[in-house]
């Protein structure tokens, strides 16, 4: 089964069909290379700062990371966090499983020459869960170079995030690489079998990868403590509702309530068109009402 790739211009029905059947899809060109550019430039002190990893194998020797405050670093990376083709695929994905969904995490990645492959693995194992046909979180690989083969572009196995992790032990030796210039983006399940591959080139690949996560879960690192609410309050109501700024559900789903004053937060995020449809929870008393019991 090979990786499909669409353009920008593709529908957003279309990216959704080819991620939930095989697990990852990539859209090329999503974002203008000077916007990329920008990003690579603002995450640079704070990239080089980092160091090399020294927590052992799997984030690599070789590698260069950003995990804490992304945003903060790189705040022109909040128009990829928040891009609209990225909310519309986390919408389908997500919403038929909770009111809102939240960023889980943002990591910038970048390998340097020389780097090894990562072992594959699965976002969603950090959750004790799996119920067939939720998908806990999706990811967002940005390319903030163009990836190739050669660089290290993201390996992901494709139908893997059908194994069910406890009937499964999964055959992840069919990986394909994300071949795909920057400002592209590989969207892929929490489920789908994953990592980054090594990079045999002598230039660096750099990539951002961005998580979103039901919104009733906690979230992987705690994105309203990386940024004060002063800070956040600077971004628009989609974004700081994305960072955790805003209750869960309004009806007997409603959690992460907050009745103090806070320059970030979001009383009622914003609700995509067919949320009626979901099915949303309401409250026990809307039920009495409706069935009369
Ligand atoms: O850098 C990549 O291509 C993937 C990295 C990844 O999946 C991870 O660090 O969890």
């Amino acid at each position: 089964m090979p990786l499909t790739y669409f353009d920008r211009t593709t529908e957003t029905g279309s990216v959704v069909e080819a991620l939930r059947h095989d697990g990852a899809v990539v859209v090329t060109g999503v974002v203008e290379p000077c916007l990329v550019d920008t990003i690579r430039e603002e995450l640079r002190p704070r990239l080089d700062k980092s160091g090399l990893d020294t927590r052992g194998d799997f984030n690599g020797d070789r590698t260069l990371r950003v995990e804490a405050s992304v945003l903060c670093a790189a705040p022109s990376a909040a128009d990829l966090v928040d891009h609209d083709l990225v909310v519309r695929v986390a919408d389908e994905i997500l919403l038929p499983h909770c009111a809102v969904y939240q960023v889980g995490s943002m990591s910038a990645i970048e390998l340097l020459s020389g780097e090894s492959a990562q072992a594959l693995h699965r976002d969603d194992s950090l959750y004790p869960i799996q119920n067939a046909g939720m998908e806990l979180q999706i990811g967002v690989m940005w390319a903030l170079d163009d990836f190739t083969e050669e660089n290290g572009g993201t390996r992901v196995v494709l139908g893997s995030h059908r194994f069910i992790r406890s009937w499964h032990l999964p055959d992840v030796s069919n990986w394909e690489a994300a071949v795909m210039p920057k400002g592209s983006a590989l969207f892929y399940m929490g489920s789908t079998w994953h990592g980054s591959g090594a990079n045999r080139s002598s230039a660096t690949r750099a990539g951002l990868i961005n998580t979103y996560s039901l919104g009733w879960l906690r979230q992987e690192s705690n994105q309203y403590l990386e940024m004060s609410p002063e800070i956040a309050a600077g971004f628009g109501p989609r974004l700081r509702a994305l960072l955790g700024y805003t209750p869960h559900g309004s009806g007997d789903d409603q959690i992460g309530n907050f009745r103090g004053h806070c320059p970030a937060w979001v009383e009622t995020p914003p609700e995509p068109a067919w949320r009626d449809e979901r099915g949303q929870v309401g409250t026990a008393a809307d039920a009495k009402r409706q069935t009369g019991v």
